[in-house]
């Protein structure tokens, strides 16, 4: 993955045609487009080989399932042609070992989400992010994925991955700043609805790319 702009880019638009044009469109002012459940349900699985013609393609299926489900998940997201799988730590380091050794077989990478953004994230990730990030560290996991919403909590995580890589989403729709997020140690920040419900998507992306790197 490049670390250019600083930036991911979540498309959670549902309309494939237009996932594609905005996609297209911040060519060069992204690193990677990270694609959720929405897009696929809505446009199928094949997003993520034509995503991936333009860009790389982060799958966050936020996986949790028991070894096997989750070494089938992996590959076929890989074999699709994303360059890496978001899975949560919770169902244990059976899962999360396989999750990285299937990935790194199809030369692809790991990211374990620790504490999610939204409120609710403080309910039940929050107490335990800290053990989540140990999982991920202890198995291998390439990166965590930690919340601009409150930089805090990405030093915090930052304090126990060492230099394993951390990419925070919540910025824009979700209120993170993310110079704030970038200043705190993330490596990237994800923003999506910020994009792509803006009228101009790849001014958009620039502005924010602009504020991620001024935090370096
Ligand atoms: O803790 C998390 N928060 C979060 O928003 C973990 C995530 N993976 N996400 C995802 O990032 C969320 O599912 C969405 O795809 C994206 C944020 O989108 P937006 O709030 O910038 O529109």
């Amino acid at each position: 993955m490049k670390k250019d702009t600083r930036l991911i880019l979540a498309i959670d638009e549902t309309d494939a045609d237009k996932a594609v044009s905005i996609a297209e469109s911040v060519t060069g002012s992204i690193d990677a487009i990270k694609i959720n459940w929405p897009l696929v349900l809505s446009a199928g699985p094949e997003m993520i080989t034509r995503l991936s013609r333009i860009s790389d393609v982060i799958c966050d299926f936020k996986v949790a399932d028991i070894p096997n489900t989750v070494k089938l998940i992996v590959e076929n997201s890989v074999s699709r042609g994303a360059c890496a799988v978001i899975v949560h730590a919770f169902p244990g380091s059976d899962s999360m070992r396989m999750a990285v050794d299937t990935a790194a077989s199809m030369g692809a990478s790991i990211y374990a989400v620790t504490e999610m953004s939204h409120p609710g994230g403080m309910e039940f990730t929050a107490p335990n992010a800290e053990a989540l990030a140990r999982v991920g560290v202890e198995c291998g996991a390439k990166g965590f994925i930690a919340p601009a919403t409150r930089p805090d909590r990405i030093a915090a995580i930052r304090a126990i991955i060492g230099d394993r890589e951390i990419l925070s989403p919540g910025v824009g729709a979700q209120g993170g700043s993310a110079a704030s997020a970038i200043r705190a140690g993330a490596d990237y920040v994800i923003a999506g609805r910020a994009i792509y419900n803006a009228e101009d998507p790849r001014a958009a992306a620039e502005a924010i790319s602009e504020d991620a790197r001024s935090g370096l």
